[in-house]
Formats: structure tokens, sequence, C-alpha cells
């Protein structure tokens, strides 16, 4: 067991100045095609999705920052967001743009071959580009469910011409202090052939675009058995990693919370952020949580994520680098092999429990939560109106 006293000032720093950024989505409801369950106090608007975001700021006092996505997210006042938000103790984050929920774009939005329409879909991504001049966010991040079916259904070349082109007027819309944020996956809704369907795709178009183009990299978005932290250094080495989307899967995107289906990958994951020196706020690497809660609570959802991201932090900023790297120079393959097992199973949460403490926080951020009666006072004030769901 380790306590904080035992990190050097370094690895203290770097642990209490991580933040992590939530996504509005994760508030409302959620489920799957075959079915969206509602939790009683489920926010109705995007001012009460700021609130509940805020709370796991309050108790984590690792989240200050939350996600909108457009138009899910879309009210007539910004300014007033935006400042509800900093009342709130937190700021609006990145802008994500949504071009999968209409039926305009049933055969694809920046891919589409009919000219009208992808016009309507590049001016969506400039309307956010708006938005984030009032909200004060910095990042527009792209996720497009384009792609095809069946082989054949359309040219796949033609497909990334369109692409190429689409993302490039969006791009010069962005000011100088603005950055693109391109994510990619696998599968889904498209069976056949995504556009953007994995990193290599995703980097080629951002190195295409310029210096402040950028890859999201969502940990649910690949293969089973595919090595993440493998493709986390290869961004890196290239400057290109641009954020996280956490959260964990078992069986295809599910959107679970992040380090509950393999806390361990997790931890492999932050050992390569912390081993290449990315974990430092001014590295450029945005951690945000990209989850939905459908049986559990959502807030309490978002605390347990929230510490299990700064668990996995913790353990890898513990590993003994001069150990490993003496190890790894001897090809002492089950040292240094141990050095890294010997972090992962150190238990992290008293020391975390000391960071919070000395941050004046709880230590115990997802117990008082529940202790604050937040949750009883939200099922009794938000009735009437139509919750929030995965969706508006
Ligand atoms: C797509 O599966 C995704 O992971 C993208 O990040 C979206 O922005 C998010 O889900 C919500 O639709
Ligand atoms: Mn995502
Ligand atoms: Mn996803």
């Amino acid at each position: 067991m380790v306590a904080l006293s035992d990190l050097t000032p370094e690895q203290h720093r770097l642990l209490s100045e991580q933040t992590v950024e939530l996504a509005s989505w994760a508030f409302g409801n959620a489920g799957t095609r075959f079915k969206v369950f509602s939790t009683p106090g489920t926010p109705r608007d995007p001012f009460e999705k700021v609130a509940d975001a805020a709370q796991v700021h309050r108790f984590t006092g690792i989240t200050p920052r939350v996600s909108l996505h457009i138009p899910w997210d879309e009210t007539e006042d910004y300014a007033k967001l935006r400042a509800y938000a900093k009342d709130q103790g937190i700021t609006l984050g990145n802008i994500n743009s949504n071009v999968f929920q209409d039926d305009d774009y049933k055969f694809g939005s920046l891919t589409n071959s009919d000219p009208k329409l992808r016009r309507k879909a590049i001016d969506a991504h400039k309307h956010c580009i708006d938005i984030m001049g009032l909200t004060g966010s910095d990042t527009l991040k792209i996720w497009l469910g384009d792609g095809t079916n069946y082989p054949g259904q359309d040219s796949i070349d033609a497909r990334q011409d369109r692409l190429a082109d689409s993302l490039q007027q969006i791009y010069g819309y962005l000011s100088e202090d603005q950055k693109l944020l391109l994510e990619y996956k696998f599968f889904e809704p498209a069976f056949y052939a995504t556009d953007v369907p994995d990193w290599g795709t995703a980097l080629l178009h951002v190195l295409a675009l310029g210096e402040r183009a950028v890859v999201c990299l969502d940990t649910g978005h690949h293969a089973p058995g595919t090595n993440v932290e493998f493709i986390v250094d290869q961004l890196l080495r290239a400057g290109r990693l641009g954020a996280f989307d956490f959260n964990s899967r078992f069986y295809a995107d599910d959107d679970l919370m992040v380090g509950a289906a393999d806390p361990f990958q997790l931890f492999r994951i932050m050992n390569e952020i912390v081993s290449y020196g990315a974990l430092d706020k001014d590295s450029g690497v945005n951690f945000m949580l990209d989850q939905c809660h459908q049986l559990e609570e959502k807030i309490p959802g978002e605390i347990r994520s929230a510490m299990n991201v700064q668990e996995a932090t913790a353990k890898a900023l513990l590993v003994d680098r001069e150990a490993l790297s003496a190890a790894q120079e001897a090809h002492d393959v089950l040292g240094a092999n141990g050095v890294l097992m010997d972090a992962f199973y150190t238990d992290v949460r008293p020391l975390l429990a000391g960071l919070r403490e000395e941050q004046g926080l709880d230590p115990d951020p997802y117990g008082a939560f529940l202790r604050s009666g937040y949750l009883e006072k939200a099922r009794e004030e938000r009735v009437g109106g139509t919750q929030a769901s995965w969706g508006a």
C-alpha cells in the first residue's frame, strides 16, 4: 500500500492536475435498440445536464468540463448556458457534431454523393463552430455514422475524396485557436465499410488537414483483442493523439463504465501516456468519458468512472521507471513484466483518498454524493417535461 507522501513532487503534481471531461449525454436516459429505460430525476434540458455534471466535479474534483452534443443540447442562449455552467463551477468543453440522426444522411453526411446533402452536413459543422464561439469551446469533435452496408453499394475511394474535401471546408472555418478532433470506429451503424474505421484512416485525414487536426481514440471502437495501448503510442509519436473517449466494452460499442470490463487495459493505456510524458495538462491530450448509463444511476456511474481513471493513472505513475528500464535493457522479460504488475496490483485507493482530503474533498466521493440528497431532490423536482435520452 502506498500513501500520498510516497509520491515524488512531480507525481503529486501530475495527479492533482489531471482532469477528465464529461459528456452531457451520459446524464440522459440510455438503452439499446430494444429499450431505453427511464430513471426518475433524469435531466430534461441542457441546463439540468450541466447541473448533474457539476455534481460529479463537486465530489471528485477532477471533472471540470462537460462536452455538448449538437443538436441534442441545442439551446437558444449559449451565453446563458455558459454562465450557468460557470455558476455551477464547471465550463463547457468540446462541441460534438451530430450528422447521424437525420433521414437526409441515410446514405452519408460528409461523404454523401448528393452535393446538396453534403453541403447540409458541412453547414451543420459550421453551425457547431459558431456555437463554439459562444460557449468558449476550443475543439470540434467529429464522429460520423457514414459508411456502406454492402460491397459495391458505393465507391470506397470516392467517399474518401468527398470526406477529405468536406473536412477541409470545416477545418478552414475554424479559427486559429480552435482544433478539429476526428474520431474513428470500426463498425456500426455501417456494417460493411465505415468511412473512418480506424486510427490509420483518421490519422491520414488529420495529417492532410493541418497541425490543429487530431485523432480521438474511443476505447470501445476497436475489434476485440486490439492492442489499444499500441495505438496510443503510435498516435503520440505522430503528435496527433488529441483525446480519449473512455468507456468499457465486453462485446461491441457497449459504452459501459471505463475500467469496469478491463481495468488492466485502462492501466496499460495510462502507462503509455505516463511513460510518453503525455499526462501533463499541456500535452494536449483531452481525457473524456463517453459512456451511457442504462441500468445504474448516472451521476454515481460517472463518479465511479472518474475514480477508475484516477486509480489507473495513479498506478501508472507508480511504475518504477528506473527498474523497468534496467530490466528491459537486461532483456529480463519476467523482471520487466513484474515491475509493471507490481504497480498494477498496488492499492492506490488510500493515496487518492489522501489527495482528496488535501483538496478539501470528501475522501469517498461516491458515498458523499449518495449522502448529499441530490438524487432525491432531483427526483422530486424534475417532474413533467420530457427526460433527456441518448439523443435529444
Ligand atoms: C459513437 O459511437 C460515439 O462514440 C461518438 O463519440 C459520439 O459522439 C458518441 O458516441 C455519442 O453519439
Ligand atoms: Mn466516442
Ligand atoms: Mn461509441
